[in-house]
């Protein structure tokens, strides 16, 4: 018999046929096809292997240092809803540069899987719902505030727009476990880059002897990694004990009208090289927490993003 792959699903002009509810004529189409003759083109186990091994080291090998003009990369760290924004805002206004995102998750996404107390609508204060507008994402509109169906749709639209951008490279389950920090000539701290390890090895680091990590040199770190948890507010809790920030602010309670301006007005370089988004700013300057609403993470995102550009350019 004929091998059959997925392309025989395509109709004669070449359109994939949609698998639709099974009393659909179409889906007994699908099913009268395949039945006990779908068969897949054959593979060697180790074409998986190399297929995978090649891309994902040559993109660490290539990404491990910035590069001269025009391959300046920027380093986004956490890629919850604030660093996925300002990864969209840079990659998609430029495309010269490298834009690498280091997510200690596998999952990327952050905490903007669900609204809030796991219910899934997703809330975005005005003017933030024309991020969703450009990106595609359908909200209803009640006046001062949109609301998404599922929180789920805005991240799986952000993370496949950002994805599909050629200049950008993703590595999860990878975690940023120290900063690089050089000194200049004048004997500013500056930093310079990220230090990274597996996740899984960067959680075992008291189980086993020393297992040392690797590196990634760029002008510009963006660190969006959220509020204080067990990985939460990295950047701005590794700043205070590498001396260049005297103390955290620490997170302040809920008020959605201070918190959203305050997170967005105050998105800047926090040190040297260092680019600050997202809720890991309210621990870094003392600032209040919004809770379940988006708009000030977008706005922040999108805010880093002409940081790092200025700070890149100057
Ligand atoms: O896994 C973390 C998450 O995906 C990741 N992350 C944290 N530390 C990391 C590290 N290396 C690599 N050392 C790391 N990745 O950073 C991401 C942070 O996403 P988030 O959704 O927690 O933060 P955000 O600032 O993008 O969004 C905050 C959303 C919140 S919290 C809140 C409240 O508590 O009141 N309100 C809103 C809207």
């Amino acid at each position: 018999a004929p091998v059959q792959t997925l392309d025989s699903s395509k109709t004669e002009n070449g359109a994939t046929k949609p698998l639709k509810p099974s009393n659909d004529s179409a889906t007994h189409d699908v099913a009268e096809n395949y039945e006990g003759q779908y068969r897949f083109a054959p593979i060697e186990e180790a074409q998986v292997s190399r297929a995978m091994i090649k891309r994902y080291f040559e993109s660490m090998y290539e990404r491990a240092i910035s590069g001269d003009f025009p391959a300046h990369q920027i380093v986004i760290v956490g890629a919850g809803s604030a660093g996925l924004s300002c990864a969209y805002q840079l990659g998609s206004t430029r495309p010269d540069l490298k834009i690498t995102i280091i997510e200690a998750n596998v999952a990327p996404g952050g905490g903007a899987w669900l609204g809030g107390q796991l219910m899934t609508p997703m809330i975005i204060r005005k003017p933030a719902n024309r991020f969703l507008q450009e990106i595609g994402v359908p909200y209803e509109d009640e006046g001062a505030y949109v609301v998404v169906k599922h929180a789920a749709l805005f991240t799986s639209t952000l993370l496949s727009r950002v994805l599909a951008m050629p200049n950008v490279v993703m590595m999860n389950a990878t975690a940023v476990e120290d900063l690089i920090i050089h000194e200049d000539h004048t004997g500013q701290q500056r930093v310079a880059g990220v230090v990274t390890n597996w996740t899984l090895v960067a959680l075992n680091h008291d189980t086993q002897s020393c297992m040392d990590p690797n590196t990634i040199t760029c002008p510009v770190v963006v660190s969006a990694t959220g509020h204080d948890g067990p990985m939460g507010a990295f950047s701005a809790k590794r700043l205070v004990s590498a001396g260049l920030l005297k103390e955290l602010g620490n997170m302040r309670g809920l008020d959605m009208n201070r918190s959203e301006p305050a997170i967005v007005n105050n998105t800047r370089e926090v040190a040297p090289g260092l680019i600050m988004a997202g809720m890991e700013l309210s621990e870094h300057d003392g600032k209040n927490r919004m809770g379940p609403t988006f708009g000030g993470m977008i706005a922040s995102g999108i805010k880093a993003a002409h940081e790092a550009l200025r700070v890149l350019d100057s």
